[in-house]
């Protein structure tokens, strides 16, 4: 399935939730004046309070670039994860995939593998994706495992 998209923030639900085997592919471009954007994978839609989120990924630009990632639970954050290194660019567009394995997230950019992020949450509550921030989204796709 994709979704052209025009609109940030986006918030959509992932069709059937996500399962082992399944794939996010997000392909975007970073504004040449980007601060941050970040991606979301939620249990749920709620804005008061917030849904958990199971995996936020935050690209970061700024003095010390980054790529933070966290989860929210019970409306509050967890212990950061910071990669110091960060393989998207200012103007530059990208391709980010989300793999999701049993024990983990993993994300790929630009075809390189970037990280990996021990789910906190389980998998099945998962049914929301977001994006927000300083990016251009020009496609969003789920591929199933079945
Ligand atoms: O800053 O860090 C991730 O650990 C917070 C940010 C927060 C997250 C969080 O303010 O910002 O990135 O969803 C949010 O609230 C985002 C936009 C210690």
């Amino acid at each position: 399935l994709c979704l052209a998209l025009q609109v940030i923030p986006y918030t959509g639900p992932i069709p059937g939730g996500l399962h082992p085997g399944e794939i996010i592919i997000i392909q975007g471009t970073v504004p040449p004046d980007a601060d941050r954007f970040q991606v979301d994978l939620s249990s749920g839609c709620s804005t008061k309070p917030r849904s958990d989120v199971a995996l936020h990924f935050s690209p970061r630009f700024n003095d010390s670039p980054c790529v933070v990632c966290n989860s929210l639970l019970r409306d509050e954050w967890g212990k950061e994860e910071t990669l110091h290194q960060l393989p998207y660019k200012r103007g530059a567009p990208f391709e980010t995939i989300i793999l999701v394995h049993k024990n983990a997230f993993k994300v790929a950019v630009n075809g390189t593998h970037l990280l990996e992020y021990k789910h906190r949450i389980p998998l099945s509550g998962v049914d929301t994706f977001s994006i927000s921030g300083n990016v251009r989204v020009h496609a969003i796709g789920y591929i199933p495992n079945s």
